[in-house]
């Protein structure tokens, strides 16, 4: 890092040293102690600030006209004008918060000179009568004469609005979005303001009323000490509320304290005597820990680097939590909150997602088959500070609040690749458990994708024509029809033939359908035979499903009675359960129950549905019997299947209805999700159990 900007020229004269006050204002000059000599000026140690930093000085009044103040003062007016005219323009509004970057548009220009090297301890004091002073122990403002404005510096600096672009150049200005005139801004919107820099020896003191300085800096004594104290009362007639908040202060000097590491910010409540300091030797390390206090951290180890690339200075701290998912990624460019992100975001997130893929696909923790992990997949649970300090930042967006500077993205990006991969390696556990945490993460990102995928497919489905393969019925009350979902091209002719074509539709499907609880919404959707299924049925899919649009009320799943059928009756479950629930909760959805045996006794047929009744009805009818058993619904004829399974009159439909949703989605899941021994374990439990009787 380059220090400091350019000096103000040194070897011009010094303004007398000459008080100037009880001028027209008649204003009190509160830093002045006036029973004191000078000689008995004693410095006070930068870390605890206070009025008395000039205990006194010799008392030498100068009138305006006579030193030719008075055209200057009018000039200064002029200058500062804008500001009082349109304050909104400069410090965003007039509300507690604009009143509130008064303050912080000084502490900026004392971080600036911490951050050029020379100031380490910042003491902000909220005073009894609502003003607030900030004391630095930096270089001070530089006093001397300035050659073409043949005023002091420190005096330009104070009443010219571009004063700090004039006298920058060079080293960071790092601070906030006023870029140096901040200090004229405050001026031009205080009631009062004075000003006192500790320098070469000597205590120069300065007082301005509403930006108008009350005379020439004067040598108010002697003192040892180096820095500048600023105090300012802000104007009623501008801010509407001035009375400061401790809270809104402390939180942003915590701020600073973490984003320049090493400087110690003091906040001082002068009515209720009390003082706090910010001092954080890590900076963003210890904020991150912060933005972790009390969460559940996956690297133990603390990511950090701190990098110049190009003049521009890099500064990332990121762990991992997994007490909630969220990201937590602050970004900060020159000290400013980029709450709308832009290049080094977006830096950071690239080589953030590329680095812990590289590392991931190195260490085997991803397959050749695995997909990479997404963006948001590495960013679940981050908690991470960026932090950027360049020297001609460029702030877009709404709000300003977002990075424009395009080369700083690369520059993130190099820095974080490298630094982070070397982490990962030198640190294989903690990397392990950030990859781990990334896959969980994607896995439940392709589950949020199927359901929104699904919504975009609606249309495609819902213009669809009726499928081929469906045997549609001739009635076209919805309340009067059926449709029988039956398995396979042989079982469906057979059914087909037998149906009762006025009200049953026939709708075969080849062999087992998809498993909808392991496949993503794509897919499903490509499927075939789910696609015929949801056509058919016209209530479309997704988000926009209507079921009011279902062509008929009774949805009739007829399967073969083996291990197969099985299968495919939850499979098919499995899918109303998971895309179509609303019509298994209106009751729309039913098992047919075919036979299992058929008992023949010369030329009477009996059928059983159970080995139960298998036997009941064999000991009822007596004498040779012929039991067939019923392998599939292939075995039975057309009329035997009407019989037995689809006529009104005389079937067994069992209504699938599930009362218990949250332990539906369990069974679903055990049952079909990648897992095999619960499945097995439900299937064997259950299959034989199916109950609830109707019609
Ligand atoms: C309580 C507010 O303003 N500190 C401060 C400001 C300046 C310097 C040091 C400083 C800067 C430089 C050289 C330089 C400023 N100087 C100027 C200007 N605290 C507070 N501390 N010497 C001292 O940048 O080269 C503007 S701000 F323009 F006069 F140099």
């Amino acid at each position: 890092m380059s220090h400091g900007r350019h000096h103000v020229p040194c070897h011009t004269p010094r303004p007398p040293a000459v008080l100037v006050r009880g001028t027209a204002t008649g204003a009190h000059h509160p830093l002045i102690d006036d029973s004191a000599r000078p000689e008995d000026l004693t410095p006070t140690p930068p870390a605890a600030p206070s009025s008395a930093g000039v205990a006194g000085r010799s008392a030498a009044s100068a009138g305006h006209t006579q030193d030719g103040y008075g055209a200057a003062q009018i000039q200064v007016l002029e200058g500062l004008d804008p500001v009082r005219r349109r304050p909104g323009m400069y410090i965003g509004s007039t509300d507690t918060r604009g009143l509130h970057h008064l303050v912080y548009e000084i502490v900026d220009n004392s971080i600036d000179e911490a951050l050029a090297g020379y100031c380490d301890q910042i003491v902000v004091t909220l005073h009894a009568d609502s003003s607030v002073s900030v004391l630095d122990n930096g270089r001070g403002i530089p006093v001397d004469m300035h050659p073409t404005e043949k005023r002091s510096a420190l005096e330009v600096v104070l009443t010219k609005l571009h004063a700090g672009g004039k006298f920058g150049g060079g080293g960071y200005k790092v601070s906030g979005g006023l870029h140096g005139v901040g200090l004229s801004v405050v001026n031009a919107l205080s009631e009062r303001l004075d000003v006192e820099v500790y320098k070469d020896g000597r205590a120069h003191v300065q007082s301005y009323v509403r930006g108008v300085p009350q005379g020439p800096v004067a040598v108010a004594g002697h003192t040892d000490r180096h820095g500048t104290l600023v105090r300012f009362w802000a104007d009623p007639q501008i801010f509407p509320e001035i009375s400061f908040s401790w809270e809104t202060v402390a939180t942003r000097l915590r701020e600073l304290a973490f984003l320049n590491k090493g400087i110690a910010i003091v906040l001082r409540n002068e009515a209720e005597e009390t003082a706090h300091t910010f001092y954080f030797e890590g900076g963003i390390q210890a904020f991150v820990k912060h933005l972790n206090a009390g969460r559940n951290v996956v690297n133990q180890k603390l990511f950090y680097v701190e990098r110049e690339i190009d003049t521009t200075m890099i500064e990332i701290a990121l762990q991992y939590q997994n007490t909630t998912f969220t990201e937590h990624v602050l970004a900060y460019a020159n000290n400013i909150h980029t709450e709308e992100g832009g290049s080094h975001v977006t830096g950071f997130r690239s080589a953030l997602t590329a680095t812990l893929n590289k590392y991931a696909r190195k260490a085997s923790l991803l397959k050749d088959n695995d997909a990479n992990l997404s963006g948001d997949d590495v960013r679940d649970g981050l908690t991470a500070v960026l932090s950027v300090k360049l020297q001609e930042p460029q702030f877009e967006g709404q709000t300003k609040t977002k990075l424009g500077n395009s080369e700083v993205a690369g520059q993130v990006s190099a820095v974080l690749s490298d630094s982070l991969m070397q982490f990962l390696e030198e640190n294989p556990g903690d990397a392990r458990r950030i990859v781990e945490q990334s896959l969980t993460a994607a896995r439940a990102r392709h589950a949020a994708a199927r359901a929104r995928e699904l919504v975009q497919r609606k249309s495609l489905l819902e213009s669809a024509t009726l499928p081929g393969k469906l045997a549609d019925c001739s009635e076209r009350d919805p309340a009067l029809c059926e449709i029988f979902i039956v398995e396979g091209d042989s079982a469906g002719g057979t059914a087909k033939a037998g149906r009762e074509r006025r009200f049953q539709a026939i709708l075969p499907l080849r062999g087992k359908i998809l498993n909808v609880e392991k496949a993503r919404a794509d897919k499903i959707l490509a499927n075939e035979e789910i696609k015929n299924l949801i056509t058919a049925l016209g209530v479309g899919f997704g988000e926009n499903m209507n079921t009011e649009r279902l062509r008929y009320h009774r949805i009739v799943l007829m399967v073969d009675a083996d291990v197969d059928g099985s299968h495919i009756r939850t499979l098919l479950l499995t899918f109303f359960w998971r895309h179509l629930q609303p019509l298994i909760k209106a009751g729309n959805v039913f098992l047919a129950q075919p036979p299992l045996y058929a008992l023949r006794k010369g030329k009477t047929v009996e059928y059983a549905y159970s080995d139960a009744e298998r036997d009941t009805k064999m000991k009822a009818i007596g004498g040779k019997i012929e039991v067939q058993r019923y392998k599939g619904l292939g075995e039975m004829n057309a009329v035997q299947l009407w019989e037995t399974t689809m006529d009104p009159e005389t079937r067994v439909l069992l209504r699938v209805d599930v009362e218990d949703t949250l332990k539906a989605d369990d069974i679903f899941d055990r049952l079909m999700g990648s897992d095999v021994a619960p499945r097995k374990r439900f299937i064997q439990t259950h299959a034989k159990s199916v109950r609830n009787l109707d019609i």
